[in-house]
């Protein structure tokens, strides 16, 4: 009778459960890509929040996010003993560990095995440890071998510093920290060490229980060297072992009969008066539904009166919650109202006709052009960041990169490793979180404002920009409409690597891993020196122009085709929107667009003749719709049919008729396959782009086919977007969403826990086996809170389309 029982118990989806707790043993794993996302080996996901990952053989006290991290080789679960077995390997140390996870009672036995003992150069570094979510612990209190103590809210334990002989290999060899010429790293000193540990004392929702008798446990301190880091604890394994060589007991508390509280999925900027008002309401799978629900209207005297109650109708279970709905489409008086089921009661919102009017304000006034690179950018009284990469860029040599970049052995230019690229520090966009110049994102975002242009015309200046002052000032007008503006300083950066170059670069990116990570000022992540390798480090020329420190950004120059032939297609599109602006601009980008289209044919031209016309034949199929009726083929390439609308005739768009008959059909399939009708990615980045891209394709298909694909559908994504999700109701646009948007993403002020207005988050990540997860009180994971330049100004157009299908 596992549904009663208050032990774990391992289940179905192969994780250790009972209820308010769930214990997952290397469901996610490690993967190389990113290194340490902070989301892997053993996890706890305590009363609906994961506040425990991490759990794992590690090489450092507080591993950061490019130290490097196991390869899980084998995962064995053993139903009979109930137990979990993974083996974990170090390739760089020739080093293997088992850990086997076992239920006992309340608790999980977590024991680590070696078959050989620990490699000599590892001895003393490596042990099992286990992190916990920093915002989730902080200010609450900790027993360490019955000493009371608390858990700081920000960094200030005590560190030393150790000779790097001593520090385990990176990620690649690359190094997180500068040492100033010390020779020396620093590593934290643990804030307490002993053999029980409970966590959360005064919190029943975060209380776990941590017992070794045979291992020192030591409790650090992760953010003390990166401001991602996260409470560590970890005993470290004996040298010259074998066999069972540490055991903890890991027994976090479970409040009684606990059950999740609803979440009443709904949108945080309102509905229009005629739209569909459906709220989704995410419940635990113990949770008994209610028949009904109301809708509350506050009146202007402050007093509130029921609106509207209606049924609540089951949709069913997805994942691990069971879904219902609200329907209250009914109700279409403006006012401030806010939804009641049970005991829940959201924050209020509006039914009025004016609510989409400045979904898009944020994104275009503010976030926009706090990216634009090469540029100091002012607002108010604040200064977001100093003009950066003044010294401009080196030809990168070959190398392999730590933000999944590659340069090969030839530079397919006329320049030399490490040689001074002239041109490049001028327009673009930083590309998210980070500040490095991804061409191919880009090369997106001249695309999306010029679509965003030509269809809708924003006027819309309130951004100041001068390229010759290199000045961007916020809220204050100049004459320009802002999206012209932006589509000339990312054409800037694209037509000089062009015609610098002689084609697009890869990317333009940080050439060093310590300043990768920056968090702070744009300006200050290179000091604005050429640099030179003939001074010693940290020291600087005479004339104060040149220095030693290998800081200076690289550009990546391996030639790639297509992304050339992607660049001629936007510098034509570029070339009609900034005649009559910026001419001369306007003539350089056409230029480059004929010399890069018609050397990136000639450069394809032998690899591709035999595919091409397959291909052909495929697309004209799947445009007089006798393919294989493949839905998901028809949503990928809609979009590029309906751009075409404008410049084709009737006939073409009379042809486009029965795929969008099919594509309505698509639109409506997402109803089953979810309760909130989008589609929902599962990746590790979660899926706000895909969800973005459908949202487009639904407002132009509308646009274009009103009577196939209905009004009432336009609404779908934008719901999702302001808050009608999983995990939580918050919009996930920064400071759009009356009253509760989310208030942290991981932009470049995540240091400070924070956002920049108008940053869309990727939403809702996915945690094998059945778990959505967006933390809103922790910015550093960028697979649900980081926001893309590319994402950002899709959602743009999205939000553009949407106000005006709205306004009709
Ligand atoms: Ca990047
Ligand atoms: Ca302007
Ligand atoms: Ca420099």
């Amino acid at each position: 009778m596992p549904a009663m029982s208050q032990d774990l118990q391992l289940n179905d989806l192969e994780y250790f459960e009972r209820q308010g707790v769930n214990v997952l043993v290397f469901s996610n794993s490690f993967n190389g890509g990113f290194n340490d996302e902070k989301n892997s080996g053993i996890e706890i996901i305590h009363h609906g929040v994961r506040t425990v990952q991490g759990g794992a053989v590690r090489l450092n006290n507080t591993p950061e996010q490019w130290d490097l991290v196991p390869k899980m080789t084998n995962r064995k679960v053993d139903r009979e003993k109930g137990s979990i077995e993974v083996a974990m390997r170090y390739d760089d140390y020739d080093f293997d560990s088992r850990v086997v996870v076992t239920a006992k009672g309340k608790a999980v036995e977590i024991a680590v095995f070696l078959d050989k003992p620990v490699p000599e150069k590892l001895a003393g570094e490596a042990g099992f440890n286990i992190e916990f979510l920093p915002s989730q612990y902080w200010l609450k209190t900790f027993l360490m071998d019955g000493r009371l103590n608390r858990f700081p809210r920000y960094a200030t334990s005590q560190t030393i510093t150790r000779p790097n002989s001593e520090k385990p290999r990176q990620f690649k060899g690359f190094k997180t920290y500068d040492d100033r010429g010390t020779d020396r790293f620093v590593d934290p000193l643990p804030l307490e060490t002993g053999h029980q540990l409970i966590v959360a004392t005064d919190d029943p929702s975060r209380m776990i229980k941590i017992t070794s008798n045979d291992a020192e446990l030591k409790l650090f301190d992760g953010r003390m060297l990166a401001q991602n880091g996260w409470f560590v604890l970890r005993s470290v394994l004996p040298k010259g072992k074998t066999g069972q060589v540490i055991t903890w007991t890991v027994e976090p508390h479970a409040i009684p009969n606990w059950i999740r509280e609803p979440n009443i999925g709904f949108s945080q900027i309102g509905y229009i008066p005629e739209q569909p008002k459906v709220a989704v309401i995410e419940l635990d799978k113990k949770d008994k539904p209610l028949a009904t629900a109301t809708l509350m209207r506050i009146k202007t005297d402050g007093t509130t009166e029921q609106a509207f109650k209606g049924d609540v109708k089951e949709w069913g279970p997805y994942f691990k919650y069971n879904y219902v709905k609200f329907d209250f489409s009914s109700v279409k008086e403006p006012g401030v109202y806010f939804i009641q089921y049970g005991d829940t009661k959201t924050n209020d919102f509006l039914i009025d006709a004016h609510v989409y009017e400045k979904i898009t304000d944020a994104t275009t006034d503010v976030w926009v052009p706090i990216h634009m690179n090469h540029m100091y950018v002012t607002e108010g009284y604040r200064t977001w960041h100093g003009e950066p990469f003044k010294e401009g860029y080196l030809q990168a040599p070959e190398s392999d990169h730590f933000d999944l970049h590659r340069q090969g052995a030839s530079t397919d230019t006329k320049y030399k490793p490490f040689e001074l690229i002239p041109g490049l520090n001028i327009g673009g966009f930083f590309d998210a979180g980070d500040f490095d110049i991804e061409t191919g994102s880009n090369i997106n975002v001249v695309q999306n404002f010029i679509r965003t242009w030509e269809l809708f015309h924003p006027q819309r200046d309130e951004t100041f920009v001068s390229q010759k002052q290199r000045y961007v000032e916020l809220h204050r007008p100049d004459g320009v409409p802002d999206v012209l503006q932006f589509i000339e300083h990312g054409v800037l950066n694209l037509v000089a690597q062009a015609e610098q170059i002689g084609h697009m670069a890869s990317t333009l990116s940080n050439s060093i891993l310590d300043n990768y990570h920056h968090l702070g000022d744009a300006a200050s992540i290179t000091d604005g020196l050429h640099y030179d390798p003939s001074l010693k480090p940290y020291e600087v020329s005479a004339d104060g122009k040149r220095s030693g420190a290998p800081d200076d950004m690289w550009a990546f120059t391996n030639r790639n085709p297509s992304l050339d032939l992607q660049a001629a297609g936007v510098f034509t599109s570029a070339a009609r929107v900034l005649k009559g602006y910026n001419d001369e601009l306007a003539e350089r980008a056409q230029k480059q667009a004929d010399r890069l289209r018609s050397e990136a044919q000639q450069l394809q031209g032998q690899r591709r003749r035999g595919r091409r016309n397959a291909q052909a034949e495929a697309d004209n199929d799947w445009l007089t719709g006798t393919g294989d009726g493949n839905y998901r083929n028809v949503a990928r390439n809609l979009q590029t049919l309906l751009d075409s609308i404008p410049m084709k005739d009737a006939a073409y768009k009379e042809k486009l008729r029965p795929t969008v008959q099919q594509y309505a059909e698509y639109i409506k399939s997402f109803d089953k396959e979810n309760p909130y009708g989008v589609p929902i990615g599962l990746g590790n980045w979660a899926g706000v782009n895909a969800v973005l891209n459908f949202g487009i394709t639904v407002n132009y298909a509308h646009i274009y086919f009103p009577d196939i694909v209905k009004k009432e559908e336009v609404y779908r994504v934008a719901n999702w977007l302001y808050g009608c999700h999983p995990y939580h109701n918050y919009s996930f646009v920064a400071v759009v969403g009356a009253t509760r948007p989310k208030q942290v993403f991981y932009g470049n002020n995540r240091a400070d826990f924070s956002f920049i207005p108008g940053n869309v988050a990727p939403g809702l990540l996915f945690r094998k086996p059945d778990h959505f997860e967006n933390y809103d009180d922790w910015p550093f994971l960028w697979g649900q809170n980081e926001g893309t330049i590319a994402g950002n100004t899709q959602y743009i157009i999205f939000g553009s389309a949407l106000k005006d299908i709205v306004n009709k």
